[in-house]
């Protein structure tokens, strides 16, 4: 298919192009059985037994969530007095995906070659990093699974990076011994990890660590702040007082990657 014919296919469906060819449209919705159906499923869990009055609680809710109509589609009862739904409905919303705002990676991608090649250049010395899951997080197989050599998803962490030193302090680590830690050892990035987000618990734990960081340093020799985690949202960097934000599915490449870039930046 020749270019002109795909944008002019793109434009009769009401998309936008974009380059590379991938196709946008100005609007979307969900997809359930057909093509923009609107079809939707969600899950919650209500304080009711499961019996009648439990299901209609729950197509109560869906109406109110703007699903309509609704149908419950899945109850289990999880002990006497909670119930557990799953509803699927047409919601009438649509999706707008050109006003979408994400954190975009802004620094290129490298291999572990390039990575090490590019410590040496811009350092002539390891990149020092500390890690650490702080507060009484114990939920260590995120950070473990950036800084570890085993790594994740047929990525090496970043121990296996010649030229990082990795310092991983593990679990339920006090504020102020990350700090001692970073100062010991001399790091040029902290990489904290923050999966529990009861009461927010993860942005109460990175303010404190962030504003801890910056009493303790000076501005130029305070190491990189990074924080990383399952909730969190990557465009709250400047709110949580941190250099960068990582969230779910997040691979040791992108870290080292970003680490050299930001490192070098300095
Ligand atoms: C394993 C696990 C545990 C293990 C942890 C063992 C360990 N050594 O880590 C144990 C059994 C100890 C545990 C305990 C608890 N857990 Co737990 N646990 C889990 C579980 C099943 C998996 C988490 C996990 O390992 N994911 C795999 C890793 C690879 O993913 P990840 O953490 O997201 O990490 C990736 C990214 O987020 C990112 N990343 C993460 N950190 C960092 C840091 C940096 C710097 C960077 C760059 C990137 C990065 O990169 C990683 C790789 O891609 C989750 C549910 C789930 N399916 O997610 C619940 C879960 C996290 N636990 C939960 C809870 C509630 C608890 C307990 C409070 C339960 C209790 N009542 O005792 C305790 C708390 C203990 C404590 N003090 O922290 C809840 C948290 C709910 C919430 N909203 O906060 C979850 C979501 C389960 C649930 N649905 O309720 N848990």
């Amino acid at each position: 298919m020749e270019p002109g014919d795909r944008a002019a296919r793109c434009a009769r469906r009401g998309g936008r192009r974009r380059a590379r060819g991938c196709v946008v449209s100005a609007v979307v919705r969900p997809y359930g059985d057909t093509t923009g159906d609107g079809m939707v499923q969600v899950s919650f869990t209500l304080p009711l037994a499961a019996d009648k009055r439990g299901e209609g609680a729950a197509l109560q809710l869906a109406g109110k969530m703007g699903i309509d109509p609704a149908m419950v589609v899945h109850t289990r009862a999880i002990g006497e007095r909670h119930t557990f739904f799953v509803v699927y409905g047409r919601v009438n919303h649509l999706v707008e995906p050109g006003k979408v705002v994400v954190a975009e990676r802004d620094y290129p991608l490298l291999s572990a070659k390039e990575v090490n090649a590019a410590i040496r250049a811009k350092l002539r010395r390891k990149l020092v990093v500390v890690g650490a899951c702080i507060g009484t997080d114990a939920h260590t197989v995120g950070i473990d699974a950036i800084l570890n050599v085993k790594g994740i998803a047929g990525e090496k962490g970043l121990e296996y990076y010649r030229e990082c030193r990795v310092v991983n302090l593990g679990a339920q680590v006090a504020v102020a011994a990350l700090v001692e830690h970073a100062r010991v050892e001399k790091a040029d990035a902290v990489l904290v990890s923050q999966v529990v987000t009861q009461r927010d618990a993860h942005l109460h734990n990175t303010r404190e660590m962030s504003a801890a960081f910056r009493e303790a340093f000076p501005a130029a020799r305070r190491p990189l702040l990074v924080v990383g985690g399952p909730r969190f949202d990557e465009l709250q960097t400047e709110e949580l007082g941190v250099d960068r934000i990582f969230g779910r599915g997040t691979t040791p490449r992108e870290v080292a990657s970003y680490l050299v870039h930001a490192v070098g930046a300095r």
